[in-house]
């Protein structure tokens, strides 16, 4: 038995199975690249969600970490700590910024500003108490939490876990008509993502983004937008929402914001919104602490000066062009925009998990979302010979006989 096949084996034995991971076992990670337990090397086109934009173990990053580590990690925010100013005036200036709240993963980001915007709009817009009404988009993922999934359209992500949180109502994504339709005195936010990581990179139509923002500006409506997974370089820009040429009220991030060393999630907004919370109505321990701060700090720092966000856009475009020109009957479509990239499998050929499979068996992983989609989102340090060399790999696959 290999050393992998044990470790799995014992997961398997004592661990919940709320994952159906693919049985490859890593043990190190080097820029995009990682290695298996049997010394196997693969480019990673995951990313860990996205949040390994930086590439695995980025040095500078590490550095931080392990020179804040042996300072000073925990402070609680009983206690103020010497990395969060200087967190806070940096990720305001880079992002345009007027008040942060830190915390830890995308689904408290997420849980914040849902508070954040109730509480703003029973006391700033006058809405009647426990009627506050936030539009969300069907196929949505922002996370894992009650809350959150109470306004899941995906089964399997609610059965069973009832009763939920009431409030929310639901439109199909890029639908301006049926958002409109959605609107009324009550409704206090809109919450979405910028572009449907989870239900396989859904790019919403040109001007669709322009018109929510309008109608929730006429309405008093605060927008919201999740780029957990979309924002901090992914997409070719630092925010999704520059491609659509829009501003949000409240934007979230998460994932890439700590390079995957930490789990750090912020909520980004103006004034007005989270200026609504006092002290003791909302907070948390681990949220804003000086390792996270100052991991978070070198993290937005490599982005910028290693220039990742424009190798994104450059090779995003030549593995978006790579990905179209492969002639393959198994291909119902290809989508993407900077380094979220996804080919959709025809139905027919029975779910894109085999393929993942044939991808790891050459060399580079990538995930299966929704039966028949592969996700590709290396990190954005990747460069031209690497992307030709996973459009090789891809094109084998998706064009040969699989083992
Ligand atoms: C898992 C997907 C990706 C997110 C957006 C909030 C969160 C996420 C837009 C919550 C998290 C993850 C979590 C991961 C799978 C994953 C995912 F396939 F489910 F959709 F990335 F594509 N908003 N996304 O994408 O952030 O609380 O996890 O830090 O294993 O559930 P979190």
């Amino acid at each position: 038995m290999t050393l992998s096949a044990e470790l799995i084996a014992t997961e398997q034995r004592l661990g919940a199975h709320n994952y159906k991971p693919l049985d490859v076992v890593l043990t190190r990670g080097e820029g995009v690249h990682v290695w298996d337990s049997e010394g196997k090397q693969y480019l990673d086109c995951l990313s860990a969600y996205s949040a390994v934009n930086q590439g695995h173990c980025h040095p500078r990053i590490l550095a931080a970490l392990t020179e804040q580590a042996s300072k000073l990690t925990l402070t609680s925010r009983a206690f103020r700590n010497d990395q969060l100013a200087p967190f806070y005036e940096e990720i305001a200036a880079l992002t345009g910024s007027h008040k942060v709240l830190p915390m830890n993963s995308g689904a408290e980001a997420v849980e914040t500003a849902i508070k954040a915007v109730r509480k703003w709009g029973y006391e700033t817009r006058g809405i009647p108490e426990d009627k506050a009404e936030i539009i969300v988009c069907a196929n949505n993922f922002h996370g894992r939490t009650l809350s959150i999934v109470s306004f899941s359209t995906d089964p399997d992500a609610r059965r069973n876990f009832g009763p939920f949180t009431s409030g929310f109502s639901i439109v199909p994504f890029g639908d301006e008509k049926s958002f409109e339709a959605a609107i009324n005195p009550n409704t206090v936010a809109a919450l979405i993502e910028p572009i449907q990581g989870e239900a396989g990179v859904i790019i919403p139509p040109p001007g669709y983004f322009r018109r929510v923002r309008e109608l929730c500006t006429q309405h008093d409506i605060t927008l919201i937008l999740d780029e957990i997974q979309t924002g901090l370089g992914r997409t070719g820009k630092l925010l999704a929402e520059e491609h659509e040429n829009i501003e949000a009220d409240v934007t979230l991030v998460g994932k890439a914001l700590s390079g995957g060393f930490y789990p750090v999630s912020a909520v980004l907004s103006n004034s007005e919104v989270l200026g609504v919370l006092k002290p003791g109505q909302h907070g948390s321990t681990f949220g804003g602490n000086p390792l996270a701060c100052a991991v978070a700090r070198a993290a937005l720092k490599v982005l910028v000066e290693e220039d990742m966000i424009g190798n994104a856009e450059r090779m995003g475009a030549r593995f978006l062009n790579g990905l179209g020109s492969i002639r393959s009957n198994m291909i119902k479509e290809v989508r993407g925009r900077g380094l979220m990239l996804a080919v959709e499998l025809d139905p027919d050929v029975g779910g894109a998990r085999p393929y993942c499979y044939a991808l790891k068996e050459k060399g580079l992983l990538a995930k299966d979302t929704h039966e028949n989609t592969i996700r590709f989102a290396p990190p954005l340090i990747i460069d031209e010979k690497q992307v030709d060399w996973a459009l090789e790999q891809i094109e084998a696959v998706l064009t040969g006989p699989i083992s």
